[in-house]
């Protein structure tokens, strides 16, 4: 067996969660994040047919049994998962009934993951369907978002213009928008399953007073995804309580939507 401490999946767990803390995005035991990972990756680290312990899940994820993801632990801080992976972090199977899940290495102390659980394994059901290759589920509580969020009408439509209308590139990045939620009550299978909605048409939903959810085919797109959120919500933050002199136009946005060919939604422009 090859040493998993050295896998490309751990390595990259340990340098996004290290970049998220010192972005100040993930304090204390703020944020999770999960990520579908390929047998033909993990075989080569684990013997697939050694399950250390079982965890229940707290509701039926049917469509995912068999599929393993790496999860980062509850109550765990992203601050320390890079000097200890195997207590931060696990790496977990679904079972055939979708209710179980079955730990293949991790949760080291006898931990297991992140109460987020449901909202992560509900989004990547629902991102899966949209896009067959979509593999990360990210969630952290980036400072000018959640500073926004106390600022700016908490609606689909209004906030997603607001971000475009922030840094020219933002309609490039995220042309389907963003879902907001209002405030609900987290570690929840309802706001898994209100999560889990709004990523039928989003890749990034807000969590009203809370934080965010992205979701991206890998840890780069997702991480870029938030970062560019994150950017656009600080732009907002540095600029709303002073006059606007200039500003990015809708036809700007449908210009730029149109150069690089991305599929924006029509409907949020005026
Ligand atoms: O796990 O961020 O939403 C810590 C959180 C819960
Ligand atoms: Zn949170």
């Amino acid at each position: 067996m090859k040493e998993i401490l050295k896998s490309k999946f751990v390595k990259e767990m340990c340098s996004v969660t290290a970049n998220m803390y010192r972005l100040g995005w993930d304090e204390r035991n703020g944020g999770n994040i999960s990520y579908l990972l390929t047998e033909e990756e993990v075989a080569p680290y684990l013997d697939l047919d050694k399950v250390i312990r079982k965890i229940p899940i707290g509701f039926e994820a049917k469509e995912l049994a068999g599929k393993i993801f790496i999860v980062t632990g509850t109550g765990k801080y992203f601050k320390n998962v890079e000097s200890d992976p195997e207590t931060n972090l696990g790496i977990v199977r679904i079972d055939q009934k979708g209710d179980t899940a079955e730990l293949l290495w991790g949760y080291k102390d006898g931990g297991r993951f992140t109460s987020e659980f449901p909202a992560h394994m509900m989004s990547h059901v629902a991102r899966l369907k949209a896009d067959p290759n979509n593999r990360v589920v990210m969630h952290c509580h980036p400072t000018n978002l959640l500073a926004m969020n106390f600022v700016h009408e908490l609606d689909d439509r209004s906030f997603t213009r607001s971000l475009w209308q922030m840094c020219t590139e933002c309609i490039v990045v995220f042309p389907d928008g963003v879902g907001v939620l209002p405030w609900m009550l987290c570690g929840n299978n309802e706001i898994g399953e209100a999560t889990a909605a709004k990523m039928k048409d989003y890749r990034v939903v807000v969590w009203g007073l809370h934080g965010v959810y992205g979701a991206g085919k890998d840890m780069d797109e997702t991480f870029g995804l938030i970062e560019t959120v994150e950017k656009a919500a600080e732009i907002y933050m540095l600029t709303s309580h002073l006059p606007r002199i200039n500003t990015i136009t809708d036809d700007n946005l449908v210009t730029i939507a149109e150069a690089f060919k991305v599929n924006y939604r029509k409907d949020f422009i005026d």
